[in-house]
């Protein structure tokens, strides 16, 4: 599963403000529109409730072959059984996170400059998540530029992945000729009014 991951439309959740059915009603429909990789991350839920969602979750991944992410939380990651953990700059060190899951899991590594993308990958990482492209209300995060974005694609052997601010009115020619592998979204997923024909459309976009 590991090395043929396809991150073209890579979607990561927000719950926030939708009971579990909606939440659970939108990974699924979004993944019949088109997303490859779902990165379960909720900032602001008991560990418990959490756990309980990555559960209900990942019984909609499994199904469609999709592999599931756990954000942040390497505990609830290995308790689902999930494919792999993102961690950030302010989380557990990748090279930690590596040891603990072991070589058969997914890793993946945020990273907004070329020093700390290529620390990642020394350390393990299997894929950056590079931004934030765009501003975005998601998450408050330094824009980079689509140079700078092509200068850490250009300077790693792992895939690079798109991420603050992306919607089909944004995915253009410059981001695309990057070199990234994927699109990473929240926002242009979860609050939409109709998460398949959102993923459909995006994903035509990459
Ligand atoms: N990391 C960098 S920007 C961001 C994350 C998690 C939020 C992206 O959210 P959206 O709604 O797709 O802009
Ligand atoms: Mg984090």
């Amino acid at each position: 599963m590991k090395n043929k991951v396809d991150y073209s439309l890579y979607l990561v959740t927000n719950s926030y403000n939708k009971t579990n059915e909606e939440f659970l009603k939108i990974v699924e429909e979004s993944i019949l529109g088109g997303v490859t990789i779902v990165q379960i991350r909720e900032k602001a839920i008991p560990t418990k409730d959490f756990y309980n969602l990555a559960i209900d979750v990942k019984k909609i991944t499994d199904n469609y072959d999709v592999p599931l992410i756990v954000n942040d939380r390497v505990d609830v990651a290995i308790s689902i059984d999930a494919d792999g953990v993102h961690v950030g700059q302010s989380d557990l060190p990748a090279n930690v996170v590596k040891t603990i899951i072991g070589d058969d899991k997914i890793l993946g590594v945020s990273a907004a400059t070329i020093e700390t993308a290529q620390k990642a990958e020394k350390d393990g990482a299997d894929y950056i998540g590079a931004g934030a492209i765009y501003p975005t209300e998601t998450k408050e995060s330094t824009c980079i530029t689509m140079d700078y974005l092509k200068k850490i694609v250009d300077n790693l052997n792992i895939p690079v992945v798109a991420i603050g601010g992306l919607n089909k009115d944004n995915i253009d020619k410059t981001l695309i000729k990057t070199g990234i592998k994927g699109i990473s979204v929240v926002s242009a997923i979860m609050n939409s009014d109709n998460p398949k024909i959102a993923s459909e459309l995006l994903k035509k976009k990459f």
